[in-house]
């Protein structure tokens, strides 16, 4: 096992116990500590650690595993670079200039430290060790080989999140899809979590991954897309969400600048012309009464030929 000093890889599937917290260790070689594979101690994430010749190799995950379901992880070391794969995907890296230590009396052992903590309070499957990085592609095989692996979904960033009600009501949702399994076709469906307000939201097309949805109504939406990869036992728990907050429009969403008198209008009040900062308010009150009685008087002068009315 010297070749460990220089390159590795360590994969193997984890199922963990999603009731406790902990570290659960897939596979390492502790006591002295060299390396490990595990869910992280504090997080739903995996991590891949190594112990250079002069300090630790953290390569911490973001992907959650902590779900009731399989998955596949793997950390690489080529020499230059540490990476942990989750489902066939790179999760993270660490670029480093440390060498894996070598300690000739630590014991390589599968669900736990060698000396029986960390324990993994779950499931391990196939888990293997190689004396050098496999390539992305062959992870990637590694995991089509396994049980089906859950698809992973992701709603794409960017999406307007605060709209105005019968200006902008309408926004394109779309998402990051991925499943291990290239023969898995995924489908999607988007529902309103909160149920109070399902009515007022209609979907472009609730099946599909792309689509549109259009709110009548102000107020606070999640929106939630379930992916199903068409494989047995998934049951909706595969999602992301949005948060959509419409707002009913202020005053200033209704007016237009109209070019040709030179000012804003209220298209939906003709008698709101004025108000106290000089354009319409959405109250026909006093200020309007001001506007009407300057242009009556303007348009009454004999010697003004610009009346505006
Ligand atoms: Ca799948
Ligand atoms: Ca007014």
């Amino acid at each position: 096992m010297s070749g460990l000093r220089w390159e590795m890889t360590a994969a193997g599937w984890i199922k963990a116990d999603v009731l406790t917290g902990g570290y659960r260790t897939l596979i390492g070689r502790t006591a002295p500590f060299n390396w490990v594979l595990r869910k992280t101690e504090n997080a739903k994430t995996a991590e891949f650690v190594l112990q250079g010749d002069t300090a630790q190799v953290w390569v911490t995950g973001k992907t959650s595993i902590l779900d009731g379901y399989w998955h596949h992880l793997a950390g690489t070391f080529d020499g230059q670079r540490a990476v942990l794969y989750v489902d066939g995907l790179e999760d993270a890296s660490v670029q480093t200039q440390e060498l894996i230590r070598y300690s000739a009396s630590s014991k390589i052992a599968i669900g736990g430290r060698r000396d029986a903590s960390h324990s993994l309070k779950g499931m391990a499957d196939d888990v293997r060790l190689y004396s050098y990085a496999l390539s992305p592609s062959a992870i990637a095989t590694l995991v089509q080989q396994g049980a089906n692996a859950i698809p992973r979904v992701t709603i794409v960033p960017g999406i307007p999140t605060e709209l105005i009600k019968q200006f902008n009501n309408t926004v394109t949702l779309n998402a990051n899809v991925y499943d291990p399994n290239p023969e898995d076709t995924i489908t999607g469906t988007w529902t309103v979590t909160n149920p109070q307000m399902a009515p007022f939201v209609s979907f472009g097309n609730p099946h599909a991954v792309q689509t549109t949805a259009t709110f009548s109504q102000a107020g606070v939406y999640t929106l939630r897309l379930a992916v199903h990869d068409g494989q047995a036992g998934l049951e909706g728990d595969i999602y992301d969400e949005i948060i959509i907050t419409v707002n009913e429009p202020v005053c200033s969403d209704l007016l237009v600048y109209n070019q040709v008198v030179g000012r804003y209008q209220n298209p939906l009040m003709s008698s709101d012309i004025g108000g106290p900062e000089g354009r319409p308010d959405c109250y026909v009150n006093i200020y309007d009464l001001w506007v009407l009685a300057a242009q009556w008087l303007e348009c009454n002068d004999p010697e003004n030929e610009a009346c505006s009315l």
